[in-house]
């Protein structure tokens, strides 16, 4: 069903081993898809409505009359939204404001010497624009999970778009716009794709010159990998979150876990995209042996059997045997998962030692699919290895540090010699100068 890696007895053998070259991840070549977006960016900046209308034509097979969706079909979304699944999202929206809410920074000032203080001030970006994927699936969470912090941290000015779907009359799919409504974002486009990105990046103007969405700061928000190439694009036109790639989960597990939960879990994440990756990270080859049976029974009932099927036969998934937990928590980091389960005796201890992975869920009782909904984490989480060096999204993402420097005469007099020596060093008198040039009446 799944493939296996068996580690064990190489390091007693003597082998050092290199666990990032070892362990299953596939290539996402999202330079490829550089070529095709270029020409696409290029356009929407150059032609704006008509470009992203005809474009909307081509790729999602919808004329658009509207590019903007109407403040009353957002609204009427939301009356319309089945109560139970309405209840679910205040309830993760509760959960998620009340884990952002307390990511909020306070401004600290250090006072450096007397008279001479930086104040560390937190400032919003000022207007953010999020996109929303359509195509496998639709994802409302998603809507909460970037609207969420971004009002958490005070973003003023907030869009989103999400590709228009051919069957809902052109607008973005309805539990989309119930999200919306529900998080008080009543601006939102029925664009899609690289056309979104470029769109919030560069702005849009009508053929007269009127504007129809004003450029934004920074982009966040998921998307295939022409999203990601588009964001690699636009990178320095506007600030982008992480390109987001498909899907992981790693479990490391011994021999005190329960299989079905294990296999359940592994079933979970592959059922977003025959590309997601599934790992389990055993020392107990008897585990591995039920939770691949266990795989088998519950890839032939699950109602994405074949997209599942695909994301655990594939070279990303894999069972990665190893002599001990302390090897798995080698090869955990060097895999730094988006996801990342530990289901073992005394997880909490374990987690704790885990330094690279995007979320950590301890225990039998945090599955990925609680964290994806209501646990008031974050969902967009560093894919590809990147937890190595990024964070998932958080009220910090939409804050930028900006330092606020205030000395007085004294202070400044009294480091003078300091900047004028440093200065002089660099062969930039005029640096020195301008302390000088305050000081020429002493
Ligand atoms: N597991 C996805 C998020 C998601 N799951 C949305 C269900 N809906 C990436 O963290
Ligand atoms: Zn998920």
């Amino acid at each position: 069903m799944i493939r296996r890696i068996d580690l064990r007895g190489r390091l007693a053998a003597g082998e050092s081993l290199d666990y990032r070259s070892l362990v299953p991840r596939a290539p996402v070549d999202v330079d490829a898809a550089l070529d095709a977006v270029r020409p696409i960016c290029a356009d929407v900046r150059r032609r704006g409505l008509s470009a992203v209308k005809e474009l909307t034509a081509r790729f999602d097979g919808v004329e658009l009359d509207d590019v903007r969706v109407p403040r009353q079909a957002i609204d009427d979304a939301l009356t319309s939204l089945d109560p139970t699944v309405r209840a679910a999202l205040e309830e993760s929206v509760a959960r998620a404001r009340r884990v952002h809410g307390d990511q909020r920074r306070a401004e600290v000032t250090t006072t450096v010497v007397p008279g001479g203080t930086v104040t560390e001030r937190w400032v919003p970006v000022g207007r953010v624009g999020l996109y929303v994927p359509g195509g496998l699936a639709v994802y409302p969470s998603s809507v909460v999970m970037n609207v969420v912090p971004a009002q958490e941290a005070g973003v003023e000015s907030l869009a989103i778009a999400s590709p228009p779907q051919r069957g809902a009359g052109g607008r973005p799919h309805p539990t989309i716009l119930a999200a919306c409504a529900l998080l008080g974002v009543t601006e939102v486009y029925a664009v899609g794709g690289a056309q979104a990105l470029a769109m919030l990046a560069y702005g849009l103007r009508d053929d007269d010159g009127v504007s129809l969405c004003d450029p934004v700061d920074l982009v966040t928000g998921p998307g295939n990998v022409y999203v990601a190439a588009a964001k690699r694009l636009l990178r320095g036109v506007v600030g982008i979150d992480a390109e987001a790639g498909p899907t992981e989960i790693a479990v490391l597990a011994d021999d005190s876990a329960d299989p079905v939960h294990v296999a359940a879990d592994l079933v979970s994440q592959a059922e977003h995209d025959p590309l997601a990756a599934s790992v389990l990270v055993t020392d107990s080859e008897a585990l591995a042996d039920t939770v691949d049976d266990e795989l088998r029974t519950r890839v032939a009932a699950t109602k994405h059997d074949e997209r599942v099927r695909t994301a655990l036969a594939g070279e990303q998934s894999g069972i990665v045997l190893v002599d001990d937990i302390a090897q798995g928590l080698a090869v955990v980091d060097a895999y730094a998962a988006e996801h990342l389960e530990i289901q073992t005796r005394d997880a909490a201890a374990v987690a704790a030692r885990v330094r690279n992975a995007g979320a950590v869920f301890v225990g039998p009782w945090s599955p990925v699919s609680l964290g994806d909904y209501a646990a008031g984490s974050n969902h967009v989480l560093p894919t590809g290895g990147s937890a190595r060096h990024s964070s998932g999204l958080s009220v910090q993402s939409f804050l930028r540090g900006v330092h606020v420097v205030e000395y007085d005469r004294a202070a400044l007099q009294d480091v003078g010699g300091h900047v004028r020596a440093l200065a002089d060093a660099e062969d930039l008198p005029a640096h020195g100068a301008a302390i000088t040039a305050r000081f020429e009446d002493d």
